[in-house]
């Protein structure tokens, strides 16, 4: 796979979002155009390719649905790396009047990646189909054929890790809080994945969680939050705290 970007023409940019994703879960990228230093514009074309290692295609939602404005001329192609559209209006009261954000696509992606913390990019790309799509725009006035400057999105995955895992060896055992407690009151070094740490996920990782750590492993008390000790999951979603993953533990 070839992924191109064009320069920017400087007057039209097309342009995705960037998103944080859990491995297994859906994710949806929007993608914007803006027109605000160029014409109104009539059609536009485009390929946008992602890693199918890394992700795969759910979903691409009608071009221009999401304001109500749908092309009368719109066909939509689907590949194992990516997706193409060509669309156009007929009348001018429909043109894209120029605008920072006309909000084009919305694409959903899986999360498939195994490998941790990585990002993976969608880019706009002139490669799909036969003959393949460019990436165009064009401009209602005239009806000129322009390329765009083009962004990619990036979707960073969110790291997994066992909870308890604090020394990030695989394993759940006493070593964890032993890591820990010489971690906080011994000058010892830094977890290597933070949120593992925090084995109740109350948002601080303290003497409680080394306790936690030994109840649950020697006196039947409760197991570490979710993801839990067992496997490997991310952080629970909505939990806001300051904890990260640096350097995720082999999973
Ligand atoms: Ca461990
Ligand atoms: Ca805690
Ligand atoms: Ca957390």
């Amino acid at each position: 796979m070839v992924l191109v970007t064009e320069v920017a023409s400087g007057q039209y940019e097309v342009y995705l979002n960037d998103r944080a994703a859990s491995l297994g879960e859906p994710v949806n990228l929007y993608l914007y155009l803006d027109n605000s230093a160029g014409a109104a514009v009539m059609g536009w074309s485009w390929g946008v390719c992602h890693d199918p290692a890394a992700l795969e295609l759910l979903a691409v939602s009608e071009s221009n649905a999401i304001s109500g404005n749908l092309p009368d001329f719109y066909s939509l192609a689907i590949y194992a790396d990516g997706w193409t559209v060509d669309a156009a209006y007929e009348l001018p009261d429909a043109y894209l009047q120029p605008h920072a954000s006309h909000r084009i696509n919305r694409v959903t992606y899986e999360v498939l990646a195994t490998e941790l913390g990585e990002e993976s990019q969608v880019c706009f790309c002139s490669t799909l189909g036969t003959p393949p799509v460019a990436v165009t725009i064009t401009e209602g006035v005239g009806g000129t054929t322009v390329v765009p400057g083009q962004e990619c999105g990036v979707v960073t995955m969110n790291p997994i890790f066992k909870r308890g895992d604090c020394n990030g060896d695989g394993a759940v055992d006493l070593a964890d809080s032993i890591y820990l407690l010489i971690s906080l009151f011994s000058a010892g070094p830094p977890p290597p994945c933070e949120d593992a740490c925090d084995l109740d996920d109350d948002g601080a990782i303290n003497i409680g969680d080394a306790v936690f750590g030994i109840l649950y492993l020697f006196q039947g008390g409760s197991e570490p939050a979710l993801p839990g000790p067992n496997e490997c999951g991310p952080d629970l979603p909505g939990m806001t705290d300051s904890y990260g993953c640096n350097t995720p533990p082999e999973c």
